[in-house]
């Protein structure tokens, strides 16, 4: 079966005027269909093509398969984790948040930090390490699996998540999205899923 590019979870113009509808136009549309189109291609007739993305990702040396399908992954994960209309953080998370950051504000702060100071292209996240909550930055297509952590959140920092919209104010955008269209309800259950995942 060839890797398929997910559905995205919320239609093209939703999250607007946050996130245009252009931008997921070319970041949807044509640069993670591109990383699933390039993944098959450098895959086809390979045993690794009946594995499952995060065996491919797991077992892959550095290189261009390696970077294909992290980015596939990635961007279905960041995709999941927005959209429009953002809710507080709250419950279990909230209270993991205020355990290992200190508050929620400190935690969008060190996103907000992660993101600006990714030099280059790459992702900031908050991800579970050792049963701690934790924000991480990775240049390129690096991920917390290849780290031993959990992602529950990542945010895009790529010049083409916010170029059209924003040029080159990358703050403005990463602010955007902290604000407005992070899915605090999709992170406090990855954080759950992770925690059952540790507990078995
Ligand atoms: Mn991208």
């Amino acid at each position: 079966m060839p890797f398929t590019l997910p559905q995205l979870p919320f239609d093209k113009a939703a999250l607007a005027p946050h996130i245009s509808a252009e931008t997921l136009e070319f970041h949807y549309g044509k640069h993670h269909k591109a990383y699933v189109d390039k993944l098959n291609e450098l895959l086809a007739g390979k045993p690794e093509a009946s594995q499952t993305l995060e065996q491919v990702i797991l077992s892959a040396e550095p290189g261009p398969v390696f970077n294909n399908a992290a980015q596939v992954w990635n961007h279905s994960f960041y995709w999941n984790g927005i959209k429009p209309g953002g809710r507080p953080i709250g419950g279990d998370l909230a209270a993991a948040v205020t355990r290992d950051l200190g508050s929620v504000e400190e935690l969008k702060k060190q996103l907000q930090d992660a993101c600006v100071t990714q030099f280059g292209s790459g992702w900031a996240w908050l991800v579970l390490e050792k049963g701690k909550l934790k924000v991480t930055k990775t240049g390129n297509a690096d991920l917390p699996m290849k780290h031993g952590q959990t992602a529950l959140l990542t945010i895009d920092v790529w010049e083409h998540a916010y170029y059209i919209d924003y040029r080159n104010a990358r703050p403005k955008y990463v602010a955007a999205v902290i604000e407005n269209l992070v899915n605090w309800d999709v992170v406090a259950k990855n954080l759950k899923d992770a925690l059952v995942a540790v507990a078995r």
